[in-house]
């Protein structure tokens, strides 16, 4: 086979493929460690950019991953099926082995970018949970290239060492595209699947990035997950007799709206940065998180539970560890871009923290626990 579908073409989108997959598998476990905390991971409050970096990076190449499989695929497709002329019994195992590592490594990648894909569209026709499968699979996709980049170590280096403008060489009848050709086609479906998504993220390519799942709409020019009508919040978040409970051990208070915002109020500028790989900055006020626990008594040694007013579920309580309650960037949010917040943002209130992934963001605050 000679042209374009040949392990020159192969090797070297498989390169690209096996760096798209590596920094989703990093950048994976990153979110995985954050949103279930360890003693030995602590993940920094600065800069305030960074979960936005990192999870926007790992839908982005998530992203790009998809035409490098379509290409590779496409370029070893007739192989997969060539008959087997190996002899004897070690050698049909061996072939069997490759042929089934094989068979683990497509059937996993294509797993996790559909799984992938069809989270950040919220199109959850899969029947599970998303998080824990995704991250379960990450490993046998991660080990399978593992796998397959030493079984295939010798042909890469061969193939790397073929120039892409010489297709077979002298006597070879070409048929196909071009080396060339196909690899340019590559790089521009990756660089076509990576500017229509990543405005979602980076606000300059907000315009081009069409097919971008989230991007700017939204309330108060943030986007919005999961509504107050979603949440099941629209009667307590606005009822006049709201209370913010702040808890430290034996010692409790509680807050009216009116008395939130007579406490001294702090602006910032920080992201929210959905796992989904969107991001959008907004300007936020409200009270700085440890002036509110110091009016209980409480320090900022301590991890801090944030209870939602949402009916218990994945979403309607998180653990602020305390690296991030000390943060003075730290917020009890009451304001966004100026205004009053938003039902869908998290009025009355909600947690805004640097570098912390947007599901950790809590809304609609009825109870701050210092956990001991
Ligand atoms: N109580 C509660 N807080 C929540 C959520 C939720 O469903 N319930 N969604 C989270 C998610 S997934 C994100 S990305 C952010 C989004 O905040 P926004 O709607 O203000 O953009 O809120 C987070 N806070
Ligand atoms: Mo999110």
């Amino acid at each position: 086979m000679t042209g374009g579908r040949d392990v020159a073409v192969t090797a070297r989108v498989g390169i690209a493929l096996g760096i798209t997959v590596a920094v989703c598998f990093v950048t994976g476990l990153l979110s995985h460690a954050i949103a279930h905390p360890s003693p030995w991971f602590g993940w920094p409050v600065a800069p305030v950019w960074l979960y936005r970096f990192t999870q926007g990076l790992h839908v982005a190449c998530g992203i790009a991953a998809i035409p490098l499989v379509v290409v590779k695929l496409w370029s070893v497709w007739p192989k997969l099926f060539v008959r087997s002329r190996s002899r004897g019994r070690l050698g049909v195992l061996v072939r069997l082995l490759e042929r089934g590592s094989i068979l683990v490594l497509v059937a996993a990648i294509l797993f996790e970018l559909s799984t992938g894909l069809l989270n950040i569209a919220q199109w959850y026709v899969f029947g599970f949970y998303f998080p824990p499968v995704h991250y379960a699979m990450a490993y046998v996709a991660a080990g399978a290239v593992l796998v397959h980049l030493a079984v295939k170590l010798p042909v890469i280096r061969r193939a790397l060492g073929e120039s892409v403008d010489k297709d077979g060489g002298a006597g070879y009848a070409r048929t196909g595209p071009s080396r060339r050709t196909v690899l340019r086609g590559t790089w521009l479906a990756v660089a076509v699947a990576t500017v229509a998504t990543v405005g979602q993220t980076v606000p300059l390519l907000r315009r081009v990035s069409v097919l971008a799942p989230r991007s700017g709409e939204g309330p108060q020019g943030v986007p919005v997950n999961r509504t107050a009508l979603a949440a099941g919040v629209v009667t307590t978040a606005s009822a006049s007799d709201y209370r913010l409970t702040v808890v430290d051990g034996s010692r409790a208070r509680t807050f009216t709206l009116d008395e939130l915002r007579a406490m001294p109020q702090t602006t910032q500028h920080l992201p929210i940065a959905c796992v989904e790989g969107w991001s959008a900055g907004a300007q936020w006020s409200g009270v700085v998180l440890a002036d509110l626990l110091a009016a209980v008594g409480a320090d900022t040694d301590s991890d801090v539970r944030m209870v939602s007013l949402e009916p218990p579920g994945p979403y309607s309580r998180t653990v602020l560890p305390a690296r991030h309650v000390r943060d003075a960037r730290t917020l009890v949010a009451l304001r966004i871009n100026g205004e009053t917040l938003n039902l869908d943002h998290g009025y009355p209130c909600r947690l805004i923290a640097a570098s912390r992934p947007g599901v950790l963001q809590t809304k609609w605050l009825s109870r701050i626990e210092v956990l001991r």
